[in-house]
């Protein structure tokens, strides 16, 4: 079959990095993750930056338990002994980012159309700085220009209210917006009469959600960082930890000084399943003395997690027939259903299908079984190796499938572990962030602000981009995020964005989606999360959830980049009076003092009772999880194993499995550098690691240009031309390259039928020496 992208080049004409300083270089990493690598990344880091005093200065008010600001980097929670100096380089760089000295302000903009910007690289664009006030664009001059604050609001009222459906209108939430804001935000839509609220855990961990909901009745882990201190094995599958979730490097370190054992479950050995230096441990770094942060490291194809984690089932049932302690039945009969169905499926899953799919051998996976079974509390963390496919919510329920078989659930040390992405989405969806509420939540929500919210199911990510190219939705809001690059098939995202009658970007960084942009733009910059919100009531803090459910406070004390910025509460309050006119609530009067906001989030927020006064608890609270304390609600009130089928994972021949993913130096859309330092790579993005029997057979030559096609399921082919081939230890069938650039090979049509997210993590491609 044959479309319309048939053949075509479609990368966007500008590069994603910035210009290579060198020639591209691949060389083996042999080090122990964080330590000097990291401090000598971060000094040039913050040199590059101009702030060598703001940056360390801002970084000894993140994190703590005496006030100061959540780092905006990842979800990681903060280390409980509060005081402690937990940081990373990765937090060092997000937070300096944020804070550089370079500014774009109107001369910016009255210099650079945006035909001419459209030319520039991703990491020129958000290079130039912060920016400074609010700008619309003007399609005479092709040149964005300022416009105030008020003019600003009432082009987005006006477009609302104009609109004969508010479903014509989508809101889009990236994972930094704290909850207070969030709140408003998920208010104002539903007030509009619409639940289209896509956001960027639509592209993340929706699979979690929906899976943790199904076998468990919470869409969240049940375990905190005290659970991960007194694990025996803790398995981590599918996220690059050392890059992603740096401070987790501690944890893994620390487990293994005590002696749980950890196993790392990946297609790549990363480099936080090797050693590590802790990062904020001063001694070890001057001694250079690193800890080992793996037991053993397994290597399944890619998607082959499922089976895997089947296999290691298989063999805690075989091994239950001589040893009865294999299984905790006791735990099976009181708190779980469809046990006897799930020990048939394992038993009726032959190992060879399992070997296949899994791409291990039987030795492997019964090891793997072995340190399961040995281990009186295990833990299952994971991030999007095993979400961003087509059976990512099957995967998860098998991974309760296997924590339940020995009651790993509900008691210390023990249960499953999503690492969450941003740092704020989980707290976004537990503000309201959802496209598909429940009745419950918005009962409490009409209740609570004097609302009447529509109930019937808004648009995610993909759902939105498809109703945009339609025409169906209009008005295209984001609060934060660069979603013209974040979300998949790159050139039909921008088509979809470019049919929209307006487009508001809230943004604290010039990126592409302030260009690819509605017949009418706007560009409305607001205050990052290090810098002071004044309000009539004086200094405001807001509040954030972390992946371990624990909420607490964060205060900015940075003055802000500009006068002319506005806080993302006001921002959107200031949306909201403009869009409705009529509105009983009172936004202003909310954004005065944000604990006005907070005294109506714990009337309407299961779970935030109380808010204002458990914020302020030195390690802030943490959100009931029934599925900790073995309350379940699912439809049978217990923990329900899943039984699916083995999806075949297994390439067709020729084919080979892609996963698109980040380097060490990016923060998701945001690039740093060309370099992945961890694997080895200097001055390159555009590569494609590869196992080198898989070169060898096409002919493809160390570092050789190739030509990447990806065949979606309609059977449309894109390509990207000229990528450079890495020989890299990945098993065979399977490739890996950078999220965003590959995004073009990502069909918008192309999304997992069990969570509606997009199949970032297996592409099926074909690779062969440049034409
Ligand atoms: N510094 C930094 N930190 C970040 C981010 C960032 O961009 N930069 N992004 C944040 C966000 S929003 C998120 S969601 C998280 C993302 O954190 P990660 O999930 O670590 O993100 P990816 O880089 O996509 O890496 C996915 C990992 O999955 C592995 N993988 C690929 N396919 C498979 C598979 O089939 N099975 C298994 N087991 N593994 C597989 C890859 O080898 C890689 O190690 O990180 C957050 N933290
Ligand atoms: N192929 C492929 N695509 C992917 C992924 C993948 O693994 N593979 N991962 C997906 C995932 S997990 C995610 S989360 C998405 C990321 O999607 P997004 O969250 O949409 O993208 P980011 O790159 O994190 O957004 C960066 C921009 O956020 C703005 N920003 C930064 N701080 C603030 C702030 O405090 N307030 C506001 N209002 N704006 C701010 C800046 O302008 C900056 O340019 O990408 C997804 N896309
Ligand atoms: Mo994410």
């Amino acid at each position: 079959m044959s479309t319309d992208h048939d053949d075509q080049q479609q990368a966007p004409e500008a590069p994603v990095g910035p210009v290579p300083e060198g020639e591209p270089r691949f060389r083996p990493y042999h080090h122990p993750a964080a330590g000097w690598g990291a401090a000598e990344s971060v000094t040039r880091f913050l040199a590059r930056e101009r702030s060598p005093v703001d940056g360390p200065r801002a970084i000894l008010k993140m994190n703590h338990e005496d006030g100061g600001f959540d780092c905006p980097g990842c979800a990681w929670p903060d280390d409980l002994k509060g005081l402690h100096l937990d940081i990373c380089e990765n937090g060092i760089k997000h937070v300096t980012w944020e804070m550089t000295r370079k500014r774009v302000g109107r001369e910016f903009f009255a210099a650079h159309s945006v035909t001419e910007l459209s030319g520039w690289s991703d990491y020129d664009l958000e290079n130039q700085g912060r920016l400074t006030e609010p700008m619309v664009y003007d399609p005479d001059s092709d040149h964005y220009v300022p416009i105030s604050w008020k003019d600003a609001f009432e082009v987005v009222g006006s477009a609302l209210r104009e609109l004969d459906d508010p479903n014509r209108a989508a809101f889009y939430t990236s994972g930094r917006l704290g909850n207070e804001a969030t709140f408003l935000y998920q208010l104002m839509a539903r007030e509009l009469g619409t639940n289209n609220l896509p956001d960027c855990s639509n592209m993340c961990h929706e699979a979690s959600g929906r899976a943790l909901t199904a076998s468990l009745g919470t869409g969240k882990g049940t375990v905190d960082l005290k659970d991960w201190e007194s694990a025996d094995t803790l398995f981590i599958l599918g996220v690059n930890a050392a890059s992603n979730a740096p401070r987790m490097l501690t944890a893994l370190s620390e487990a293994h000084r005590r002696g749980a054992r950890i196993v790392h479950i990946n297609p790549l050995v990363e480099a936080a399943a090797t050693r590590t230096i802790v990062p904020h441990d001063f001694l070890d770094m001057a001694l250079f003395k690193s800890t080992p942060t793996s037991s053993l490291n397994l290597q399944p194809r890619i998607g082959g997690d499922m089976a895997l984690l089947r296999g290691m089932a298989k063999a805690v049932l075989e091994r239950s027939a001589s040893d009865p302690r294999a299984l905790d039945r006791e735990f099976i009969d009181r708190h779980t259903t469809g046990f006897e169905e799930y020990r048939a499926l394992c038993e009726a899953t032959p190992w060879e299908e399992i070997e296949r799919q899994s791409g291990l051998g039987r030795k492997d996976i019964l090891e793997a079984a072995r340190v399961y079974g040995e281990a009186d509390r295990s833990i299952v963390s994971w991030c999007l190796g095993v979400t961003q496919h087509e059976h990512g919510v099957d995967t998860v329920r098998e991974i309760v499938n296997l924590l339940l078989l020995r009651g790993n659930l509900g008691r210390e040390g023990a249960g499953p572990s999503p690492v969450r992405g941003h740092s704020n989405v989980q707290g976004n969806r537990t503000c309201g962030i959802d496209h598909r509420p429940g009745d419950a939540f918005l009962d409490r929500l009409a209740a609570a602000c004097g609302i009447s919210p529509p109930r019937e199911h808004g648009l995610d990510t993909v759902g939105t981009i498809e109703a945009m190219r339609r025409g169906e939705v209009k008005v295209f809001v984001a609060m934060g995020g660069n979603f013209a690059m974040a979300a998949p098939d790159t050139p039909v995202t921008f088509e979809a964005l470019r049919s929209c009658d307006l487009t508001v970007q809230v943004s604290t960084k010039l990126n592409r989606s302030h260009l690819v942009h509605g017949r009418r733009a706007l560009i409305l910059p607001c205050l990052g999360r290090t810098e002071k919100d004044h309000q009539r009531k004086g200094v405001q803090s807001t509040s954030v959830e972390d992946s371990m459910s624990m909420v607490h406070l964060s205060v900015g004390m940075k003055r802000p980049a500009s006068p002319h910025l506005l806080s993302e509460p006001a921002i959107v309050a200031g949306m909201a009076r403009a869009a409705l006119p009529e509105s009983g609530t009172p936004w202003h009067w909310y954004v005065e003092d944000y604990d006005r906001i907070r005294d109506t989030m714990a009337k309407a927020l299961d779970g935030f009772e109380d808010f204002n006064r458990r914020v302020r608890l030195p390690l802030g609270f943490r959100i009931r999880q029934p599925a900790r304390e073995l309350v379940f609600l699912t439809p049978s009130g217990r923990a329900e194993f899943s039984a699916a089928a083995l999806p075949d994972v297994v390439p067709e021949a020729g084919t080979l499995a892609l996963g698109t993913m980040r380097s060490h130096d990016q923060w998701n859309t945001t690039i740093y550098s060309d370099n992945d330092r961890y694997r080895g790579i200097e001055n390159l993005r555009t590569l494609v690691f590869m196992n080198r029997a898989d070169m060898r057979e096409r002919g493809i030559t160390d570092l050789g240009p190739v030509d990447i096609t990806s065949t979606a399921r309609d059977g449309s082919h894109r390509s990207l031309k000229g990528y450079l081939a890495i020989p890299y230890d990945i098993p065979r069938g399977c490739a890996a390259g950078y999220m965003p650039e590959m995004n073009v090979l990502c069909a918008l049509g192309d999304y997992s039928t069990q969570s509606d997210q997009p199949i970032m993590k297996h592409v099926k491609v074909t690779i062969a020496p440049a034409a």
